[in-house]
Parts: structure tokens; C-alpha cells; sequence
């Protein structure tokens, strides 16, 4: 795959499979990542790169669009296929710019948007202070409770008080499911827009394994790459009603040339999230997480709200006594790969917080199960009871490289075998 950078670039290429060996030889549980498939990795590093396609399929303003039309339709169309929706925009860079233009499309500037903290499990862009949403519109934000639960009766007396015209649901760091409906009854009541961001969650959505946001949201908002298992991407979803106004937020509102390559990808990616393999894939990643957070507590470890309804396990630190930041770099030198991270309403800095969030998306992709999620809970408590003692690590990480060597990262997921012709997409 990598001959003519190997050939041309010896440099990037020796960085590029030292990358590939250190994903390969550490259990990677940042829930926010995945392996994806070689499928997924070919149309990203495909022809695609080259062409600039500004506008939409029969819209665009340059010419030559010939195969990029047909490649933007059959993405849409899977999009709006798998997550029953009217509409799909698989334009935006990333995440972080799929919300700005969700905002851009139902909004003006200065107009107000209600979103959960980044210390509670939020999103920089769900309007934290030092996000340009923020500064752009009005940000208003609501918290969890003191166990760490969305606290539905708070939002609504927020949303009553603040009367802002979108409220943002969807989180980055909340191990527990979310109620979209009730979001979207509130927003109702006070005449906001809802938004709803599910980059955390699209897989378990698509999957049936956790509500769904499409009938309760104006615009549905996600990244490609976490539990969706595609590559580095947003997309946005909605109503017909918002299509039109959507479309032009984003092209020519925030984005010039959409990155046709990874728009293929996200095709490719939505075909693997549409077959039976991707629907036990997905309730594999949560009985692993259940798995692990049981055996975590076992091992004395406090996890916040006590346990998981998705992939995402937050640890709160403070009875160990260890600081998050501390905790995942020394977790790090032994081969597991998570990341320090707020508990709500932490006395900590987010630099130096009282939390580690992991989960279980990649590992899953590796095949590992129940009886994995027994040794990592192990494995982590050894790390924690060993901090400092530099030696018990690196017998750790060796254990952590034996423990990978058994599950080398797959290479292939299953593609539908019927997919439409791709003359016909725009049928
Ligand atoms: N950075 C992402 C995450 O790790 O959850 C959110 O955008």
C-alpha cells in the first residue's frame, strides 16, 4: 500500500508505519477513535484528492464533475438511507465546523445557543467561552448533576429563563443514554430550534442501540470516525424544510471545496454501517463497555453516574488519589491509550482534572470481548496501584503487547453485496 511513499518519501513513510506498528501494539481506548477499514483507507488516499468540486451535485462551480456528482449522491444517499433521514450535507470538514454550520444555517449571529458545559461532558462548540461559538452567538450552558446525570427539569427552567433560540443536545464525555425526545419537547415549549450532535454516538444510532435524534431535531449534527467507524469527517442531517438553508451554510457559507476523498470514504464507511456485522459490532462495544465498567468497579476504581448505558467509561480519580493527567500518561508507558479528562463539576483545571475517560469502540473493532475487558480492568488497576515504579509498567506494557498480538487489527468489514449501481444513484 505504501510503496511509492517508501520509494519517494522514506521519511513520512518510516513515521506513517511506526504509527501503524504503535496503533497496533497498544489498546486503544479513546472512545472517540477506531481503526477504520482498508476500503475506508484507499478512497481516502484516492484520485479524489485532486479535484475541486465547489457547490453540490449538478451545482458546482468549476467543471469536470462528472464522477464526483455520482460520488457525493451515493454518500448522501446512504447517509439519509441508515439514519431515515430527509436530507444529508457530507461536506463538512469535521465535526467542530459541521455545528458552526448547523448554527449558521438556523441562526444569526448574536442570537443565543444553550448547550451542555465542556466540564460536564460537552462540546467546545456547544458554546464554550473560548470557542468562536461563543463569541459569534450568545452561549448559555446548562450542566449535569451533582451524580453526573442530565437533569431534564433543569434544562427546561433554563430554557424557560434563557429562552435561547437553539438548544444543543449531545455530548462528548456522558457514559449515560440521552433522552433526544425530551430535548426536543423543550425546545418546542420555548420556540428554540433543536440540535442535536451525535458525533459520539451515530454508530449506536444507526445501529438501533440508542434513541435516535432524526424525528426530534431540526439538524443532527455528527463526525464520521468514532463509533461510525469511517473517516475523519462530519456530515449534518435534517428536516426537507431545512435543506436549502443548510446546504448554503455550509458551501459557500463556511466552506469553500469539500475534500471529495473523504467524502467517498464516508461513503464506504456508511455501506460497512449498513450490514447485520456492523449491528453486533455495535452491541459488542456495549457489553464490552458494561464488561469493563463492571470489572473496574470491582477493582475499586469510581466511575461517574456508577456505571455506562454507551461506549464511554469516565473514571473519577479522586478516591485514588491519582490525577487524570497523571494516570493516562503513565497508562500510556504501558501500551493503554486513554485520555485525562474532566469529571463534572471537577475543583481540578481541564489541564490537570480529577478524570480519565476511555471506551470501547476500537478495541472491539479488534474482536476483543468479555474476557479482554477482565484483563484491561486488571491491567489498569495494576498501572494505578504502581504509579511511579517504572519497572512494573514496562512488565505491564509487555503484557498489554502479548495481550494486542492476539488481535491484530482487521483489515476488512463486510460491504452489502447487492449496493446500487453507481449510475443509478441519483435515481
Ligand atoms: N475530540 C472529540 C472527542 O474526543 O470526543 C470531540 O470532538
Amino acid at each position: 500500500m505504501y510503496s511509492a511513499l517508501e520509494k519517494y518519501d522514506p521519511q513520512l513513510f518510516e513515521l506513517i508505519k511506526q504509527e501503524e506498528a504503535r496503533q497496533s501494539g497498544v489498546l486503544r481506548l479513546i472512545p472517540s477513535e477506531n481503526y477504520v477499514s482498508q476500503a475506508v483507507r484507499m478512497a481516502t488516499g484516492s484520485c479524489l484528492t485532486n479535484k475541486y468540486s465547489e457547490g453540490y451535485p449538478g451545482k458546482r462551480y468549476y467543471e469536470g464533475q462528472q464522477i464526483t456528482d455520482l460520488v457525493e449522491d451515493v454518500a448522501r444517499n446512504r447517509a439519509k438511507k441508515i439514519f431515515k433521514a430527509d436530507h444529508a450535507n457530507v461536506q463538512p470538514y469535521s465535526g467542530s465546523v459541521a455545528n458552526l454550520g448547523a448554527y449558521n444555517a438556523l441562526i444569526k449571529p448574536g442570537m443565543k445557543i444553550m448547550g451542555l458545559t465542556l466540564g460536564s461532558g460537552g462540546h467546545l462548540t456547544h458554546g464554550s467561552k473560548v470557542s468562536i461559538t461563543s463569541k459569534f452567538f450568545k452561549a448559555v450552558n446548562y450542566t449535569v448533576n451533582e451524580d453526573g446525570y442530565l437533569d431534564y427539569d433543569v434544562i427546561r427552567d433554563m430554557a424557560r429563563k434563557e429562552r435561547p433560540n437553539i438548544i444543543i443536545s449531545g455530548t462528548t464525555a456522558y457514559p449515560r443514554a440521552i433522552d433526544f425526545k425530551i430535548f426536543g419537547e423543550i425546545a418546542k415549549e420555548v420556540g428554540a430550534y433543536h440540535v442535536s450532535d451525535i458525533a459520539h454516538l451515530s454508530g449506536l444510532v444507526v445501529a438501533g442501540l440508542h434513541q435516535s435524534p432524526i424525528p426530534y431535531a431540526d439538524i443532527v449534527s455528527t463526525t464520521t470516525h468514532k463509533t461510525l467507524r469511517g473517516p475523519r469527517g462530519g456530515m449534518l442531517l435534517c428536516k426537507e424544510e431545512h435543506a436549502v438553508k443548510l446546504d448554503k451554510a455550509i458551501m459557500p457559507g463556511q466552506q469553500g471545496g469539500p475534500h471529495m476523498h473523504t467524502i467517498a470514504a464516508i461513503a464506504v464507511a456508511l455501506a460497512e454501517a449498513d450490514t447485520k456485522e456492523f449491528l453486533v459490532y455495535a452491541e459488542q462495544i456495549l457489553k464490552n463497555s458494561k464488561r469493563l465498567s463492571e470489572k473496574l468497579m470491582e477493582k475499586g476504581f469510581d466511575l461517574v453516574t456508577g456505571g455506562t448505558d454507551n461506549h464511554i467509561i469516565l473514571i473519577d480519580l479522586r478516591k485514588k488519589h491519582i490525577p487524570g493527567r497523571d494516570f493516562a500518561k503513565a497508562l500510556d508507558r504501558a501500551r493503554i491509550v486513554g485520555n485525562f479528562n474532566t469529571i463534572p463539576h471537577d475543583s481540578a483545571p481541564p489541564t490537570k482534572p480529577n478524570g480519565l475517560r476511555i471506551g470501547t469502540p476500537a478495541i472491539t473493532t479488534r474482536g476483543m470481548r468479555e474476557p479482554e475487558m477482565d484483563i484491561i480492568a486488571d491491567l489498569m488497576s495494576r498501572v494505578a496501584d504502581n504509579m511511579g515504579n517504572e519497572e512494573a509498567i514496562s512488565k505491564i506494557s509487555q503484557e498489554v503487547l502479548l495481550l494486542t498480538s492476539r488481535f491484530p487489527v482487521p483489515e476488512h468489514f463486510t460491504i452489502p453485496k447487492k449496493m446500487e449501481h453507481p449510475f443509478g444513484c441519483n435515481e
